[in-house]
């Protein structure tokens, strides 16, 4: 087992990646038990809020008609339409005011999984001196790997919370851990 430093301290932030109505159950692109994560991400929020820690929460905001969606040649159903209730993230989620919102998934032509995918963010967390993220939403399997694949990419250090986070499918979820764990990331139980 690797070693690593599991308290959360100054250099880390924290990522909420697409707690959704749409990703949630009755949503969408519901994932099963998708809303089991809120509780856990609340005490990681109100941990970096005592910390002064930074917190961004993602969300997967599309453009009708995008490109993802299946009667336009993508593999999902219709999901986190702009300004719909689908879209909103969960009704419990405890975001403080001082969130950092990255919005994606806009472009007609590309779906965005990555909370880096042409959002700028990577470069911003790093002029803040950040090293190390938090990681945790919904789809494990989907916007969740792809964001923490991105992340050490680009050299940061990532923890992936797992209880945080659930897959689309059981065994995307194991596929998912493995990826991330062969790219260097931490699965912080
Ligand atoms: C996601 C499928 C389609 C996600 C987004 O946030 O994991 N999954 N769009
Ligand atoms: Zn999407």
């Amino acid at each position: 087992m690797k070693e690593y430093n599991t308290s959360f301290t100054h250099g880390d932030a924290l990522i909420v990646v697409d707690v959704q109505n749409d990703f949630c159950p009755g949503g969408a692109l519901a994932v099963e038990n998708g809303d089991a994560v809120v509780p856990v991400l609340n005490r990681w929020i109100a941990d970096a809020e005592k910390n002064n820690l930074p917190v961004y929460a993602s969300r997967d905001w599309h453009p009708l008609e995008h490109i993802s969606f299946k009667e336009n040649g993508g593999v999902w159903p219709p999901h986190c339409v702009q300004d719909t209730d689908g879209a909103r993230f969960h009704p419990d989620l405890e975001l403080p005011d001082r969130a950092v919102i990255v919005t994606k998934g806009v472009r007609f032509d590309q779906d965005q999984n990555s909370v880096f995918d042409q959002t700028g963010l990577a470069m911003h967390l790093q002029k803040k001196g950040i090293k190390r993220l938090w990681m945790g939403g919904l789809a494990e399997d989907v916007c969740v790997l792809a964001s923490v694949l991105y992340a050490r990419k680009e050299d940061f250090d990532v923890m992936v919370i797992k209880d945080a986070t659930r897959p689309v499918e059981a065994s995307g979820g194991e596929k998912a851990r493995q990826k991330m764990q062969e790219a260097g990331a931490n699965i912080a139980e």
